[in-house]
């Protein structure tokens, strides 16, 4: 049945993406590679071999990574990464890939929550601390609040002295913002995004809302201490290597936060179809490295959970990363969390998967056999950086049910600190949020579309209909007219609802 649905969408694709050494991908960042080093270099020669090889190979070296993987991102033609993967030293040439938010703004049509008789913009925090829809009770009970504990926030950069962070006057939580776009961290005020987008660059509300529904002190799920990775330029490209970066930070000896019990979100997705199909292999190197880090006894590491989005295409979220890599009931070796949504409930119905009206429409939330659980993405009522006239606005998304489960995770993990134990296991974490998800999410069928795949700028266009592309978009460049097909999956049964347990305060 259900758990049983696998899609399997590029059969007959004879995109250049060939799995070796040299990985090409039809929505690749032309002339960006991330190359991942041999398996037998050890971490303190990794500038050596980084330095010959930009050398020998005439490589723009953007950044070094010595933590989560061990290799470099550059700047190259596709002759010098043809020629760099045929090196000894290097196990992977791949392809950088854009990454995308899955956000949309909700306006104000949800404004009135009027469930309970009242207008009630808090429904998300209402809803994830009860069983079910009719235990809802207008409260959400944060204690402990996770104060002790870290927020790697992996977005497009928060900003710091928003109300809902207790601003610098305060003591502020925000503690650290470190752009991930460029070598040159902790961040660099000199940028002319950060001058125009307040003092960390959140140029979009993005960041902010994500952090403040993690961590903001009325509208979030916990308390924590919030570290912003930006990931995003100011121009709005992210691409792979941002995030490796932000992850290898995480991991490194530069983090001031590294002996903290944490939890990381991010809220982001690249496409596998981008890919021709496959999984990135430097991006699951990192993120695997992060979640799971190698520890010696000189370096003492701990895991960091991965909460992410299940994004909003409403089809498999299989075809998307990191994604695609979650850790449900089914698949314990997966080594993310990843968080589908659900609509606006009244208190008593059933939860339902969030989903866009009409035929064919593509903005409601991925569903299948990679999501972890469900927690509310619908008009989620959040922080945004300051101007417009407001602090806050609504917006629907995955992005957002995210870091609902990454702040209830953070809050488990101060109990647990409470209780005694020093650490607590990324997959510790993520079973106990399975286990606490007991309430199935109803109507959860996805929609069967069609998608024609723009080769030239990387988007896909969905199509209610299996219709033929125009030429040069389909998923075969030789055989352009036939589109992608997305079958209609369900949950995998035992992707259930968010439940953040009331838990002792100290
Ligand atoms: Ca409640």
């Amino acid at each position: 049945m259900a758990l049983s649905v696998v899609v399997v969408l590029f059969v007959g694709t004879t995109a250049s993406a060939t799995p070796g050494k040299l990985r090409k991908y039809p929505g690749g960042v032309p002339g960006r590679y991330i190359v991942m080093l041999s398996e037998s270099t050890n971490t303190k020669e990794v500038d050596d071999v980084v330095g010959q090889l930009s050398q020998k190979y005439g490589l723009e070296v953007k950044v070094t990574w010595r933590n989560v993987l061990r290799g470099f991102a550059c700047a190259a033609t596709e002759q010098q990464a043809a020629a760099l993967a045929e090196d000894h030293r290097v196990a992977v040439v791949e392809q950088e890939l854009e990454v995308n938010s899955p956000v949309e703004p909700s306006g104000m049509q949800w404004a009135n929550h009027n469930y309970l008789g009242t207008n009630y913009y808090l429904w998300h925090l209402d809803r994830i601390d009860e069983l079910t829809s009719a235990q809802m009770d207008s409260q959400y009970d944060m204690c402990p609040e996770a104060r002790g504990v870290v927020a790697y926030v992996i977005d497009n950069g928060v900003s710091t002295d928003h109300e809902q962070f207790e601003p610098a006057t305060e003591g502020g939580r925000v503690k650290l913002s470190i752009d991930a776009t460029v070598a040159g961290f902790p961040f660099d005020t000199s940028n002319a995004c950060a001058q125009t987008a307040e003092t960390v660059g959140d140029w979009t509300f993005h960041g902010t809302g994500v952090a403040s529904t993690l961590a903001g002190t009325t509208v979030g799920a916990s308390k924590p201490i919030v570290v912003s990775l930006r990931v995003r330029e100011c121009g709005g490209r992210a691409l792979t290597s941002y995030s490796i970066t932000a992850f290898d930070f995480i991991q490194s000896s530069s983090n001031p936060y590294v002996a903290y019990q944490g939890v990381a979100n991010f809220s982001s997705t690249s496409p596998l179809w981008a890919a021709g199909g496959q999984a990135p292999v430097g991006w699951e190197q990192a993120i695997r490295g992060m979640v799971f880090p190698t520890t010696t006894v000189q370096q003492p590491r701990y895991g960091v959970p991965l909460f992410t989005s299940a994004n909003n295409f409403s089809i498999d979220a299989c075809n998307f990363a990191p994604a695609h890599w979650a850790y449900t009931n089914t698949n314990t070796a997966g080594f993310v969390f990843t968080v589908a949504g659900t609509d606006v409930v009244q208190a008593g119905a059933a939860d339902s998967r969030w989903q866009t009206s009409g035929i064919g429409l593509n903005s409601g939330s991925n569903g299948g056999a990679c999501v972890s659980a469900y927690a509310p993405a619908a008009s989620v009522f959040h922080a945004k950086r300051p101007g417009d006239n407001s602090l806050y606005t609504f917006s629907s998304g995955t992005s957002y049910s995210a870091p609902l489960a990454a702040g209830v995770a953070a809050r488990y993990l101060e109990r647990r600190a409470a209780l005694g134990y020093a650490r607590t296991a990324p997959q510790a974490v993520y079973s106990y949020l399975l286990s606490q998800a007991q309430t199935a999410v109803q109507n959860t069928n996805t929609k069967e579309q069609w998608g024609c795949y723009n080769f030239l700028n990387g988007e896909m266009i969905f199509k209610a209909d299996g219709s033929n592309c125009v030429a040069g978009k389909g998923p075969d460049p030789n055989n352009p007219a036939t589109p992608y097909h997305f079958p209609s999956v369900t949950n995998s049964s035992n992707a259930k609802m968010l439940y953040s347990t009331v838990l002792p305060c100290p």
